[in-house]
């Protein structure tokens, strides 16, 4: 059988795009899911403290609204279990093929079909959305030894919870999100813990509280008020982007807000100095927490501010040749994002790879069409992430046009891919904009690809992207049937 269309990935944004699909009477679709069960980095990241850094009323679907989220910023069982009921509530469960690994998506210029392979056999598919997600794959740190070490290593987004912390020597490589939502969490446990910090990170006051009972029930009452709390929060967000994007000196009243945070938390000025970054807020991911600052205060904890040279069987051994004895060693080390292996796996109508357009050498449409690969859609595409709000916003922008474009190509039978004029217009003109924002500030961050291209954040407000994605223009398309 020929799926009308194959969605691959069952996290937010392949449930998104199956109910959107159904709910426009588009039958015909399959979920393909690696793991056992659905929820993509919701399932896979479960470190102690793991948390969404923006509020639940706007982190989660506009369609789809929780009057139950018991914390305005959510832990992740909550958000998982919410992803569980969504789609118990929207009946994907029987539409998603679980256990089934995408190992290759080729388009065959024959048949004019998409050929997916999986390690339990082959589909064919009309149309494909690729959902596989931008924080999908962990990143292992490149140091020298690593597989030296006696004890247990392992990933945040690979907790391993039989791993048993207490009393133990732990050592945390990293201090981006990850690390500063577990270090507090596992500080109290272990005998003693090392953070090793290669480039501190600006840190603001977290807002985040519980959410009381009557505010619930209001919220279920009167969805119209919890409408009106998201889109607060939502205009509040977009307002930053005055500062991220049009002029990043306006970044200067966060950093003396993070500055007056660190001085409140940490005492030891000498340790205050270590932790203070030395570049513009907001070229790397911006950071909440109110309890990482004063875990360092603890006996048991230390940051580490020299370079590491290499892990050997009893610990980190750093620049200064000193060795750094642990039982155990936690990566929290980041994703492979501009290079996601998902796009080595996808080829076009010429054979290309779909990883030539997070490394810059292929223009896309509207981060989410590409020339060459027809009817191939991927949410979380270039230059589609955030670094102010919520990326659900966008995977609904994007979910607005890919629907459109799908409903186009099943009436006609047609296979449709952007001009390469209308590509190459959008990726210039965002690749001509990044530069004056502040990801063009001068840091290194996982938005920059290995050419030092921005090619993961979209450099505007995210209205303008909702509008861009608004309808399917037929000029900026060849439509073949
Ligand atoms: O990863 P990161 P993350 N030697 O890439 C360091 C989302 N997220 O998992 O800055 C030594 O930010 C690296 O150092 P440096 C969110 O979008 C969201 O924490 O490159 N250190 C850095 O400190 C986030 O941005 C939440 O110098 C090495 C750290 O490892 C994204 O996921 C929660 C090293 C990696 O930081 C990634 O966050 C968690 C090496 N060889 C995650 N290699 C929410 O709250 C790397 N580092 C929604």
């Amino acid at each position: 059988m020929i799926l009308n269309v194959a969605i691959v990935g069952s996290g937010f944004g392949g449930l998104g795009a199956a109910i959107r699909l159904k709910r426009e009477g588009i039958g015909n679709i399959a979920i393909f899911e690696r793991a056992d069960d659905l929820g993509g980095t919701w399932r896979d990241n479960t470190y102690p403290g793991c948390r969404c850094d923006v509020a639940s009323n706007l982190y989660s679907f506009s369609f789809a609204p929780n009057p139950k989220w018991s914390n305005t910023y959510s832990y992740q069982p909550e958000i998982w279990s919410y992803l569980q009921d969504v789609a118990t509530k929207n009946d994907l469960r029987p539409l998603i093929h679980f256990n089934h690994d995408v190992t290759d998506i080729s388009y065959d210029r024959t048949d004019r079909l998409w050929r997916i392979t999986t390690n339990q056999g082959d589909f064919q598919a009309r149309s494909v959305i690729l959902a596989a997600g931008g924080l999908a794959e962990p990143r292992m740190p490149d140091i020298e030894g690593l597989a030296s070490f006696k004890g247990p290593i392992m990933h945040t987004a690979k907790w391993d919870a039989s791993v048993d912390l207490t009393g133990k020597r732990v050592g945390i490589i990293g201090t981006g999100a990850s690390a500063v939502q577990t270090v507090p969490q596992i500080a109290p446990t272990v005998g003693s813990l090392e953070v090793f910090q290669r480039t501190p990170s600006w840190i603001l006051p977290h807002l985040g509280h519980d959410v009381t009972q009557r505010s619930m029930r209001l919220f279920s009452i009167a969805p119209l008020l919890q409408k009106f709390v998201r889109a607060f929060g939502y205009w509040q967000r977009e307002l930053m982007v005055l500062g991220f994007v049009k002029d990043p000196s306006r970044m200067t009243k966060g950093e003396t807000m993070s500055r007056e945070h660190l001085e409140r938390q940490v005492p030891d000025p000498e340790l205050r100095d270590r932790m203070t970054p030395n570049y513009r807020l907001g070229c790397k991911r911006v950071l909440i927490s109110n309890d990482y600052y004063p875990t360092f205060s603890r006996e048991n904890v230390t940051l580490v501010t020299e370079a590491i040279k290499r892990v050997e069987p009893q610990g980190i051994r750093t620049v200064d040749d000193v060795l750094h004895e642990f039982d155990v060693i936690i990566t929290a080390t980041g994703f492979y994002v501009t290079d996601n292996p998902i796009g080595t796996k996808v080829h076009g109508a010429k054979g290309e790879q779909l990883a030539e357009a997070f490394r810059g050498d292929m223009a896309n449409y509207k981060g989410t069409m590409f020339p060459n690969f027809p009817n191939l859609f991927m949410l979380g595409g270039p230059n589609t992430a955030l670094g102010h709000s919520s990326i659900i916003f966008m995977h609904e922008s994007q979910l607005n046009y890919i629907v459109k474009t799908i409903k186009v190509a099943l009436l006609r039978d047609a296979r449709i891919e952007p001009t390469v004029d209308a590509a190459r217009t959008w990726t210039q003109g965002l690749q001509e904009k990044l530069p004056g924002t502040v990801w063009g500030t001068g840091c290194s961050s996982w938005y920059l690809n290995e050419q030092g291209k921005n090619t993961t954040i979209w450099p505007d407000f995210t209205f303008k992207f909702r509008k861009e994605t608004r309808h399917f223009e037929p000029k900026d398309h060849e439509i073949s049937v």
